[in-house]
């Protein structure tokens, strides 16, 4: 480990399914990562942070010691380590559930259906206080790899593991029943970071740029052209985060209009648009959102 150099340490997933979503977000953030092959910490360039990269599993308890301030792992492992740390923001991506599944041919009516049976988990301690707390007796075999072979195998009847397409589970002939657990990816923080003051700033704002790049994310930038009768009926059909900026142009009657919008909802409108009389519509990628 390197020498304490007063920069503020984020410990991220080295290789895995949250490691190139977490490092798009820090880049997006204007952090200049150098290339980190098999080192344990980078430095970032340009921004008093260093980078630890390690197995998921071991993020939340380095964040409980203080040993990295701040983590990104996914809520399902800190639910599992049960590592007492402070989730800080929902990050949006490496979205599943925890989920009970089901041979195909099996249905379940009740939670009560689970009692006496073997269900096969790598979340051997959310699985039980899930039992424990729904007053179910069925006994919990642990397996830490291919949970979703275990019923196939004889080893358990049921399975519970993170489920984000389904494929998975259809391979093996079995179906999603009971949603234990919705999770995703989260930035955590280690307990009386504020007692810091040097490092508690450079926290703030990390977490004010990781904040406008999730706002921009959810937005994009819409401009179009409109003759002046058909103004009102356009402005009408935007669904503008605030008032859209309408500009004249050089060719008379003709006007630009320029809005913020929710992502999501321009494929709901364009066509609106086009039949309203909007023409050159383009819609943009924003960078950052200072609210
Ligand atoms: O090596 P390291 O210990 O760091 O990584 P890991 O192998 O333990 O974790 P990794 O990289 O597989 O997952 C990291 C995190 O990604 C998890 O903790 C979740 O928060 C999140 N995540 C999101 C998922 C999935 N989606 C997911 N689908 N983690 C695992 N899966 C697996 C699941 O276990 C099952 O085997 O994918 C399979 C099911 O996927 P579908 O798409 O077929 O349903
Ligand atoms: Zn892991």
């Amino acid at each position: 480990m390197k020498k304490e150099n007063g920069n503020i340490k984020l410990a991220i997933q080295k290789d895995g399914r949250l490691t190139e979503n977490s490092l798009q977000l820090l880049k997006n953030c204007n952090l200049d990562i150098e290339k980190f092959n098999d080192k344990l910490v980078v430095s970032v360039r340009n921004y008093k942070l260093d980078l630890l990269f390690l197995r998921d599993d071991d993020i939340p308890e380095y964040v409980q010691d203080g040993v990295a301030e701040l983590g990104i792992v996914g809520e399902d492992v800190i639910k599992e380590t049960k590592a007492n740390v402070k989730i800080v923001k929902k990050l949006g991506f490496g979205k599943c559930n925890l989920r009970i599944a089901i041979p195909e041919n099996v249905d379940i009516k009740n939670l009560s259906d689970l009692n006496n049976k073997r269900i096969a988990t790598s979340y051997p301690n959310i699985l039980s206080d899930y039992l424990h707390n729904n007053k179910i007796e069925a006994k919990v075999v642990h397996i830490s790899g291919s949970v979703e072979a275990a019923p196939s195998l004889g080893i358990a009847d049921y399975i519970c593991d993170l489920v984000s397409t389904g494929n998975t589970l259809k391979l093996n002939k079995l179906k999603a029943s009971i949603n234990v657990l919705e999770s995703e990816a989260v930035l955590i923080k280690t307990k009386g970071l504020d007692k810091k003051i040097e490092t508690y700033n450079i926290f703030l704002n990390l977490l004010s740029r990781i904040e406008s790049v999730l706002n921009a994310k959810k937005s994009k930038y819409l401009m179009m052209n409109v003759e002046k009768e058909s103004l009102n009926q356009v402005l009408g059909i935007i669904p503008s985060l605030k008032s859209p900026t309408v500009l004249p142009l050089a060719e008379e009657n003709l006007f630009a209009i320029h809005a913020v919008i929710p992502s999501e909802k321009f494929w709901e409108i364009v066509d609106e648009l086009k039949s309203a009389g909007a023409s050159g519509i383009l819609l943009l990628p924003i960078e950052n959102i200072v609210l």
